[in-house]
């Protein structure tokens, strides 16, 4: 009973407290919201030939016997690397329910191989992003309540190509007060200590993100996310 209870509580639909922005994103605009984390909602045919090479049986078939080096999905230091091809990399990706972030691998970041640079070129950016080359997308492929744990960058872009992924955002230095562990799941933290939070008074935000929904994320910003498919594809720009 209790473990029912814990799987619904970290699944369950919790209001958007991200802004969402609908319609053309102007340079006016976007100066006018980017203090804060929002999620821009774009037309989803924009991605829709990316999206079909991302499935799992085309991603298979396209890139199953690449290698990669893995890493696990914690934060900060002490992350391990595992050397393995795409298809090991699909076939472990059991549901990270019980797994810490030090266990669980977790395919994001830019790919330099010749044939993930080939499928990135068909991908889309955001309105308004600039990069210069595409090697600079960070993509990935995960399974059910994996994610990453709460860390901070500069600002970037993160978009849902399949799936769904819920984010959770937090302004700059609330680090201690989120209490999160950086070697423990974001499932754990979503589990264990969310429910103890008081998320207005911290500042914490969260929002689920499905295709063709772009979260803004300002430089610092501390975040961490929970993916809520079997499969979720997705991509994130820095800039
Ligand atoms: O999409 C994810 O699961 C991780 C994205 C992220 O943390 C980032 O882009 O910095």
């Amino acid at each position: 009973m209790i473990f029912l209870f814990t799987l619904a509580a970290a699944t369950a639909e919790l209001p958007c407290t991200i802004h969402v922005h609908r319609g053309p994103l102007t340079l006016s605009k976007f100066m006018e919201l980017r203090a804060a984390p929002f999620i821009h909602a774009l037309d989803r045919r924009v991605n829709a030939e990316f999206a079909a090479m991302a499935t799992r049986n085309s991603l298979l078939t396209s890139h199953g016997s690449s290698l990669l080096r893995i890493s696990t999905a914690e934060s900060y230091t002490g992350r391990s690397w595992t050397l393995l091809s795409f298809r090991e990399y699909v076939d472990g990706m059991v549901s990270a329910e019980n797994s810490s972030g030090s266990e669980t691998l977790y395919f994001f970041g830019s790919h330099h191989e010749a044939e993930w640079s080939e499928l990135l070129e068909i991908y889309s950016q955001p309105p308004g992003v600039q990069y210069a080359d595409r090697r600079t997308l960070s993509f990935g492929v995960a399974g059910m309540k994996s994610g990453v744990p709460f860390h901070g960058h500069g600002a970037a872009w993160g978009e849902v190509l399949l799936g769904k992924k819920r984010w959770f955002l937090a302004p700059p230095d609330t680090g201690p007060s989120l209490q999160f562990d950086p070697t423990e799941s974001t499932h754990s933290w979503v589990t264990n200590v969310l429910p103890t939070l008081n998320a207005s008074k911290i500042g914490l935000r969260q929002c689920v993100a499905e295709p063709g929904d772009v979260i803004y994320i300002p430089s610092g910003w501390e975040h961490a996310t929970l993916n809520l498919a079997n499969w979720t594809a997705f991509i994130s720009v820095f800039v």
